[in-house]
């Protein structure tokens, strides 16, 4: 049978994975749960990696494209941030384990002198566009979102926008940049994700996993 075959009983498990910060700080938990990615993702080219596990294989996806191959079925388990769930929405997808892992803080950011209470209705540049817009509805401002797919901090240096929405860690880019966090919306840490039927159809094999993983957080 191929390895891309999609008979459910007997195709592998499929656990989506981004490379860089979220693959690093995954590799340990998998490991813990005695699933290794059998090459390393940041030296091949290949989308779908076997595993140690014969029944195992990891799938390297844009860390954004997590939640859809989940929530279709592309996958049957993820590991993305909270930030891309929220903004995802979390359709499909069950969310069981807070991994604590890729720690961050989804924030408005700018320039220091930014008078936020103004009525001034300011430009927001970010990826995170349904987030920034329920976050200033909440509070009652209008904004106006401007959608962008990266490097939000240069908005505010051309005039593009007033304020950012971000993810933020050290907060050494926006210092970089002249800009500092204004709000604060959330905080962020990655989770795995599962999806709904591969829940019901491959119960007792995620199952474990599930429990192997939850016991190497703790
Ligand atoms: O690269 P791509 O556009 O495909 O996706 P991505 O950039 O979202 O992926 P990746 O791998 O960079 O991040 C994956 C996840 O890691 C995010 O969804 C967050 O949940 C989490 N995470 C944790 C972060 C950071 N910390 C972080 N610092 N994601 C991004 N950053 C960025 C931040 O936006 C800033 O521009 O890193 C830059 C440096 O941050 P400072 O504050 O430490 O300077
Ligand atoms: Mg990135």
């Amino acid at each position: 049978m191929s390895q891309s075959s999609s008979l459910q009983g007997n195709r592998k498990l499929r656990i989506a994975l981004s490379k860089g910060r979220i693959f690093n700080e995954t590799l340990p938990l998998f490991e813990a749960a005695g699933i290794t990615p059998a090459e390393d993702p940041e030296k091949s080219r290949k989308l779908i990696l076997p595993s140690t596990e014969p029944d195992v294989e990891f799938l390297i996806v844009r860390a954004s494209d997590v939640p859809t191959y989940v929530q279709h079925g592309g996958a049957d388990l993820g590991v993305v941030g909270k930030d891309v769930l929220l903004e995802h929405g979390g359709e499909g997808v069950l969310e069981p384990i807070d991994l604590k892992i890729a720690q961050c803080k989804l924030m408005v950011a700018g320039f220091p002198d930014t008078d936020l209470n103004s009525n001034k209705r300011f430009r927001v540049a970010t990826k995170f566009t349904d987030c920034a817009r329920r976050h200033f509805a909440q509070q009652g401002r209008q904004v106006e979102i401007i959608k962008l797919y990266g490097s939000m901090e240069l908005a505010p240096l051309v005039g593009l926008s007033e304020l950012i929405v971000d993810v933020v860690d050290t907060g050494s880019t926006l210092a970089a940049n002249g800009l500092v966090p204004l709000e604060h919306i959330s905080n962020i840490t990655s989770r795995l994700i599962v999806n709904r039927a591969s829940m019901k159809i491959r119960h007792s094999r995620i199952s474990d996993i599930l429990e192997r993983i939850s016991s190497a957080i703790n």
